[in-house]
């Protein structure tokens, strides 16, 4: 009992402690809060705040990516134009709390009331988030409820300051869900005990001070799968704004449950699909097809799933696979198919680190080049989003080695014949496209009009995916 008082005191000594540090302008306070529709129109930076940019723009490589970098909150400011230069009008940034020796990736916090100095100090972060905003950019927060960062000598200095606030030590059997929620992941991080309704609390309060000290948009959880389910629907309305969840598994069977408590979540089933489609090229287009009706099955709702091909988690695409043809060709499901786009920063340099934290690249050694090959074509793609029609019809064809599908007003096709073959292709998109149409692809620069029998018949260039407007 004495120690639900202390956590208690602790809670109203936060709320005074953010808002007397911080009192903010009455519209930014008011302002209304992002929601799942707000974002369904974005297309999402993934940055980590330890690799993105350094405050002094040195240029110096990092000896050791297992430790920090030098990446800070002003290093992100000065690079937005690079990143809104592409099309992008989202940031995903890392956690912020404090974290233990060599968190540089902000998901092992100790005192999740007080920010991590590596990074910058609470000026410099909302300097950050303004700077976004001004750019019309919504920022988007990393966070973590399940577990603290790895000790060696107890819980000094952690907010859940007591061995009997986790779930005691055990190895996580995933083959029992329980197991999973209750045991410590890679059996080093303290599972705090979310049955307690104490620390709920706590941790609810936490992600609500964040959000409204900072004004962020929207968050990103972590480990999601390693918390019951009915935990999340008072946390993600204590956050009060879009909140993507991670349930790292490719079973939409297991994913689609959580939607029920927190709606949009990452879309790791289709992460799985176009793996297999452009990376291995172990199967063909019906497996996105496939996937995609498994997916309508599994969730409510699959336009809020957030989708991706690369993260700080898996070896980067053009770590498995060098062929940057099939790249562009999963960049562009990414950016303009069904769901809401997450890139992995270093896509538009190329990057190709493998296991983490081979795929946790610093930035600046690539000198923020907007002219490079990836940087520009992501701008090409992104222009196609921009545009205001984004209803997205899926499934226009489905071949072995192509796949169309429609984007607002554009015909996309994507191919994974892989560089350096030029292949014709032929489909129907009667009913999608008046017959007499003239479209132009936007990549390769070809035009092609679509017949009196409502076929369109062109030739993919080089493994190169098509994006057709009208001409
Ligand atoms: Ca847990």
């Amino acid at each position: 009992m004495k120690f639900s008082i202390s956590l208690s005191a602790a809670i109203v000594l936060f709320a005074a402690a953010t808002s007397l540090a911080s009192p903010l302008p009455q519209q930014q306070r008011y302002a209304k809060r992002a929601t799942s529709d707000d974002w369904k129109s974005k297309a999402i930076y993934q940055l980590l705040t330890d690799r993105f940019g350094r405050a002094d723009d040195s240029t110096s490589n990092c000896s050791n990516l297992s430790n920090y970098c030098g990446g800070t909150y002003e290093g992100i400011t000065k690079h937005l134009d690079y990143i809104s230069g592409m099309g992008f009008d989202a940031i995903w940034i890392s956690p912020i709390p404090k974290n233990s020796d060599g968190g540089y990736h902000g998901y092992w916090a100790t005192d999740f009331y007080q920010l991590n100095s590596n990074f910058g100090d609470e000026s410099q972060l909302k300097t950050l988030i303004q700077a976004a905003h001004e750019r019309g950019m919504y920022v988007m927060l990393d966070v973590v409820a399940n577990h603290a960062g790895p000790t060696s000598n107890g819980y000094s200095g952690y907010t859940f300051g007591d061995a009997s606030l986790y779930h005691p030590k055990c190895t996580i059997d995933y083959n029992d869900q329980t197991s999973i929620e209750q045991c410590w992941v890679a059996d080093e991080l303290p599972d705090i005990d979310t049955e307690n309704s104490d620390n709920v609390a706590i941790l609810n309060d936490i992600v609500s001070g964040w959000v409204g000290n900072y004004s962020f948009d929207g968050i990103r959880i972590d480990t999601v799968k390693h918390i019951r389910k009915d935990f999340w629907t008072g946390y993600a309305e204590a956050a009060g704004v879009f909140a993507t969840g991670e349930v790292f598994n490719g079973d939409p069977a297991y994913v689609g449950p959580y939607q029920k408590y927190l709606p949009p979540l990452i879309n790791y089933p289709m992460y799985y699909a176009l793996n297999d489609v452009f990376v291995s090229k172990s199967k063909g287009f019906s497996r996105i097809s496939e996937m995609l009706g498994s997916n309508r099955n599994a969730f409510e709702d699959t336009s809020v799933l957030t989708t991706f091909v690369d993260n700080h988690d898996n070896p980067r695409f053009l770590n498995s696979q060098s062929d940057k043809a099939l790249f562009k060709n999963a960049l562009t499901y990414v950016l303009l198919g069904e769901g809401i786009p997450i890139v992995y920063y270093g896509s538009e340099q190329g990057f190709s680190g493998g296991a983490d934290p081979a795929n946790r690249e610093v930035l600046w050694t690539a000198n923020y080049d907007t002219s490079s090959d990836l940087y520009q074509f992501i701008k090409t793609v992104n222009s196609v989003r921009m545009k205001s029609n984004k209803t997205v019809y899926m499934d226009i064809y489905v071949g072995d080695n192509a796949y169309a599908f429609k984007h607002g007003d554009a015909l996309v096709v994507l191919n994974n014949y892989g560089s350096g073959s030029t292949n014709q292709v032929s489909f129907s998109v009667s009913g999608k496209f008046d017959s007499g149409a003239s479209l132009m692809d936007i990549v390769s620069n070809i035009t092609t009009t679509v017949s009196s029998d409502g076929t369109v018949t062109f030739n993919l260039k080089d493994g190169l995916p098509a994006i057709f407007t009208s001409a």
